[in-house]
């Protein structure tokens, strides 16, 4: 978690929004102010604010109008979007910016020269939501997705200006491990002048350490050893800050908190170890999703959701299927969550592995995802993809190149891609961590939990026959339930079948020692692409959309708040969260 001690003006708030069907709006100027518009809020994608929006694909404009203080005029104004889906191109006061892709990273601009100190400001933003099967992730059409979630558009998560002076802290590295070594890599941006001063603060304030140097460099590298510091983990979430600040003379020029964890997260012997111990994660995949606001999930929510969580005792869960906003985040870091961190490349196929272009747009994705998030204690792993069709060797070299990429941007974090083609899978061998989606009794055997419960178990002892030192992590499993419908016995569709579901998968998993966790899928519905087996909605969450219980939910409490050496055999001891 990172807070920037800078001006700031926040733009969250009603903005002016137009459609462009035809895609007029480039050469028609549109980006010196839209002819006409409606009205839109900004943070929450489009589709659901007006119901003509719903389905809407293709390219839509923003225009908001703000004040810039007079006094700011001696810094440089910063844009940031912490997220707009799919492409955006930005102007200020019809000077073009720059363009961004990615719907689910951050990315921000230099408006020197362009914002007007002490005077009104137009921001425009041109934003192209139209899927091709070269998106990441990719698509065809509103209902012809390779990904399972409803593709939302627009910005959807928080704009604000940001004010530094001409030397400023542009990007900071942390590694922080259980035994209190810290290693800081500060890059500077601007001038390279003044002197940086680093201090690392206990939760409760106390300096426990101070260092300051001289810039000579545009990068500062910091290397020391913390003592008595407590490991970060979820059973103590204990968050120090590392305190950076760029002093010239008497001034203060920057300032930068980071709220950092000192914990290890390490594979060894076939078993995931944090803090130099095997754990057991318990958790779910998720979505950003909810009525009305789409991709943005609101803050409140957020932290019913990590309440709830807690509350079913969960300790882990996977960003399911895309970097989550820096608030998600920030929250996963306080309540002691051991993230999966998934890039958005989900369904990946022949097209793509064949496809050097993609190879590289897959990589800067991932080089953003990792940047944004590295810092963070409760990141324990990445997830290069989801259920990749990899069972070729080109698709085997394809996530070679993925983990290679980010193994140089990080070594300290275990890799992992999730599967659902199992034993079948050319690429499990590549990774760190073996993750498998398994879906039997739900998508195959309908409606016959025995003989599903048995071929995930078979499945499960192939692949551990296969991988014998691979620790396994079982990334999904679950069945749709509408909440409401009963029946018994029990039926597909119904609470009780979903819950039984759920437990007769968990009551396998105990028997295997070389898990090392289970995600449920999922925590909540969530919103869907038409199609005839769907119901509007997933219906697999274990809470609907809007966060009430399903039976599947009390069931679930009961088996993970047992002792954890009671559900994994390896004789974990029972953590509170
Ligand atoms: C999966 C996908 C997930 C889907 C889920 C389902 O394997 O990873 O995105 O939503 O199955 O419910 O079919």
């Amino acid at each position: 978690m990172r807070i920037y001690y800078r001006p700031r003006l926040n733009l969250d708030g009603v903005w002016w929004f137009k459609l462009d069907p035809e895609d007029v709006g480039e050469n028609k100027k549109w980006f010196e102010g839209l002819p006409s518009s409606e009205d839109i809020y900004v943070p929450s994608s489009w589709n659901e604010q007006n119901p003509s929006w719903e389905s809407y694909m293709g390219v839509a404009w923003y225009e908001r109008r703000f004040f810039v203080p007079a006094e700011f005029r001696k810094m440089i104004p910063w844009i940031v979007f912490e997220g707009v889906n799919y492409r955006a191109k930005v102007w200020v006061n019809g000077a073009f910016l720059g363009g961004h892709e990615g719907g689910f990273t951050s990315f921000k601009f230099n408006a020197e020269g362009s914002i007007r100190f002490g005077e009104e400001n137009a921001l425009v933003v041109r934003v192209d939501d139209e899927l091709t099967p070269h998106n990441i992730p990719p698509g065809e059409s509103m209902n012809k997705t390779y990904f399972d979630f409803f593709h939302y558009g627009g910005i959807y998560r928080p704009v604000y200006l940001e004010f530094t002076k001409t030397t400023f802290i542009d990007d900071l590295k942390v590694v922080a491990d259980h035994r209190g070594h810290l290693d800081v890599e500060v890059e500077v941006g601007g001038e390279v002048l003044g002197e940086l001063a680093f201090k690392l603060l206990s939760p409760d304030g106390v300096e426990m350490m101070s260092h300051r140097e001289e810039i000579k460099d545009r990068r500062v590298h910091v290397r020391a050893k913390a003592r008595g510091v407590k490991p970060w983990s979820p059973e103590n979430p204990v968050l120090y800050k590392l305190r950076v600040k760029i002093h010239l003379g008497e001034d203060l020029i920057d300032w930068v908190d980071e709220h950092i964890g000192f914990r290890t997260v390490e594979v060894k012997g076939g078993k995931l170890l944090l803090n130099g111990k095997p754990v057991f994660l318990k958790g779910f995949g998720r979505h950003e999703d909810f009525p009305v606001t789409g991709k943005y999930v609101p803050g409140a929510v957020l932290i019913r959701d990590f309440n709830l969580m807690k509350s079913l005792g969960a300790n882990s869960f996977r960003t399911t299927h895309y970097p989550y906003s820096r608030l998600h985040m920030d929250l996963a870091d306080r309540y002691g969550f051991l993230v999966i961190l998934e890039a958005p490349l989900v369904g990946l196929r022949d097209v793509h592995f064949k496809d050097e272009k993609y190879l590289e747009k897959a990589k800067k994705v991932i080089e953003e995802m990792v940047r944004e998030h590295r810092n963070r204690p409760s990141v324990i792993m990445y997830s290069v993809a989801n259920e990749p069709l990899s069972s070729t060797d080109n698709a085997r070299g394809f996530i070679e190149e993925l983990y290679n990429h980010v193994r140089q941007l990080d070594p300290t974090r275990p890799i992992t891609f999730a599967s659902m083609l199992h034993a079948k899978d050319k690429a499990l061998g590549v990774v760190d961590v073996i993750s498998l989606n398994l879906y039997f009794g739900w998508y195959s055997h309908h409606g016959n939990l025995d003989a599903g419960v048995k071929e995930a178990d078979e499945t499960l002892e192939e692949v551990h026959k296969m991988y014998p030192g691979k620790p396994i992590l079982v990334t999904e499993f679950g069945a749709g339930a509408i909440n409401g419908l009963h029946s018994d016995p029990p039926e597909m569709w119904s609470e009780e079948y979903q819950a039984e579901f759920l437990r007769s998968y968990i009551k396998m998993f105990k028997q295997k020692s070389f898990l090392t966790g289970f995600h449920i899928w999922c925590f909540a519905d969530f919103k869907t692409p038409q199609s005839h087996f769907r119901t509007v909605l997933n219906r697999k969450g274990l809470f609907t959309r809007i966060r009430e219980p399903k039976l599947a939910a009390h069931a679930i409490r009961r088996e993970y708040s047992e002792k954890r050496s009671d559900v994994h055999p390896q004789g974990l001891k029972r953590g509170r969260l």
